[in-house]
């Protein structure tokens, strides 16, 4: 990877402002710019869900009892809420994310993780995507979100807090940048560290992230454990590896291959690799659709199993494009060892070509201009489709690849 790419954001955290009771005060004007606090009423035993930014002020928060915040607020505006509706308004939300990328990795109703890596060529970079969700949320569902932009889960999800309620924060992307951007915050900030846990660091004088980046990686482990101190120590220098997680059942295309005895010769596992790659257009365009993403699988003797994939700048739906991408990945990968199965698939699948950013249009060469080039190598792909299925009948005829199997 170049230095560049690794520089660039690319992870999103969404989270919706004081979402039950937004959605309150859009179903009722009048309730507009007042405490509203959604839950259990001010006299029954039970919890506040949320409140309004103008209840916050006078110190209610989810979780509270409602009697407490009753006593905080008495001219709050108490609602039991409506969770249908709520529900319908996470589904509209969600929606939206869906437009700019595959991946989406929900937490709760109001909030997601979406990885744009591969969105840039489209849409415009993370941040330029981040404002447009926060504007289709707003002239859609008249409600405001707000915004992590940065280069990992662990960062966006900090950023998007930060500027609450609606608010965009960017992340630097430079390690030495990152660090001194985490370096003033309390501990307390970084995600899952909760009570237990922040008091502990107090109490050995870790206040900030900035104590937990200088205190000694012993000190720490004699602490906190082998496995805690590692983690939180990563996290203090802001790294995270974790990746998003498709949690919206991913429709995808695949063919897989397992190998009679394991396969050693990496020009054999290649041939099977193009063949693959060719079964998969194939019913890609059988289905009408074109993928943005590229996946390969590979199983070693010992059953030791990876997955690879790649995002593209460009919906495809040629041979040749799925088959350069799954061997590009391919090449990647440590090829000493004895394959047993290989796996090619696509993802991100669309029912149509996502039409031109019109911004990006004017300055850029645009990734959605359908190459020339692109267009033949999908006009070559259908040719040889129509070539295969006139001669299915006839027997095992393989075109374009040599028969290994
Ligand atoms: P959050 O995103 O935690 O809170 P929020 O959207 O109300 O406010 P903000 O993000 O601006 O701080 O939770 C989303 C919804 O989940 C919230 O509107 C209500 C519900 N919820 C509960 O019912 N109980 C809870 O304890 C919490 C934290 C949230
Ligand atoms: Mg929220």
């Amino acid at each position: 990877m170049c230095e560049t790419e690794e520089l660039r954001a690319g992870i999103l955290h969404v989270d919706m402002d004081a979402f039950f009771a937004a959605v309150e005060q859009r179903e009722h004007p009048e309730w507009r710019g007042k405490p509203v606090i959604v839950g259990a009423g001010p006299h029954d035993r039970g919890v506040v869900s949320t409140a309004s930014y103008e209840a916050r002020k006078f110190g209610v928060h989810s979780a509270m009892p409602s009697r407490e915040a009753y006593r905080l607020c008495p001219h709050g505006i108490f609602t039991p809420g409506n969770h249908t509706l709520y529900a319908e308004v996470s589904a509209q939300i969600f929606d939206i994310f869906y437009r700019y990328t595959p991946f989406v990795e929900g937490l709760s109703c109001d909030e997601a993780f979406l990885d744009v890596y591969g969105s840039y060529k489209l849409f415009g970079s993370a941040y330029e995507i981040g404002e447009q969700i926060r504007k289709a949320i707003r002239e859609e569902l008249q409600l405001t979100a707000s915004v992590g932009v940065a280069t990992n889960k662990f960062l966006a999800k900090l950023a998007s807090d930060m500027n609450k309620p609606d608010g965009i924060t960017s992340v630097p992307t430079h390690p030495r940048e990152i660090q001194r951007f985490l370096a003033p915050l309390p501990v307390r900030s970084i995600f899952g560290v909760g009570g237990m846990l922040a008091k502990e660091l107090v109490r050995i004088g870790i206040r900030t992230i900035g104590d937990l980046q200088n205190v000694p990686l012993q000190t720490l482990i004699s602490f906190l454990g082998e496995s805690t101190a590692h983690h939180l120590r990563s996290l203090a220098f802001g790294l995270d590896e974790r990746e998003v997680v498709n949690e919206r059942v991913e429709k995808s295309i695949s063919r897989e291959y397992t190998f009679g005895n394991d396969e050693i010769d990496v020009e054999v596992i290649r041939r099977v690799l193009l063949e693959l790659s060719s079964d998969v257009g194939q019913q890609l365009r059988a289905a009408n659709k074109y993928a943005t993403t590229v996946k390969l699988k590979l199983r070693w003797s010992d059953f030791k199993t990876i997955t690879r994939q790649k995002t593209l700048s460009l919906a495809i739906c040629d041979d040749f494009s799925i088959r350069d991408t799954a061997l590009d990945l391919f090449l990647q990968q440590d090829l000493s060892a004895p394959v047993r199965l290989i796996g090619i698939g696509v993802a991100g699948l669309l029912d149509e070509l996502p039409k031109p950013n019109p911004q990006l249009t004017l300055f850029d060469d645009p990734a959605t201009e359908r190459t020339e080039q692109m267009q033949k190598k999908e006009r070559l792909s259908k040719t040889l489709d129509k070539l295969r299925s006139d001669v299915l009948d006839g027997g095992d005829i393989r075109l374009g690849v040599s028969d290994t199997r």
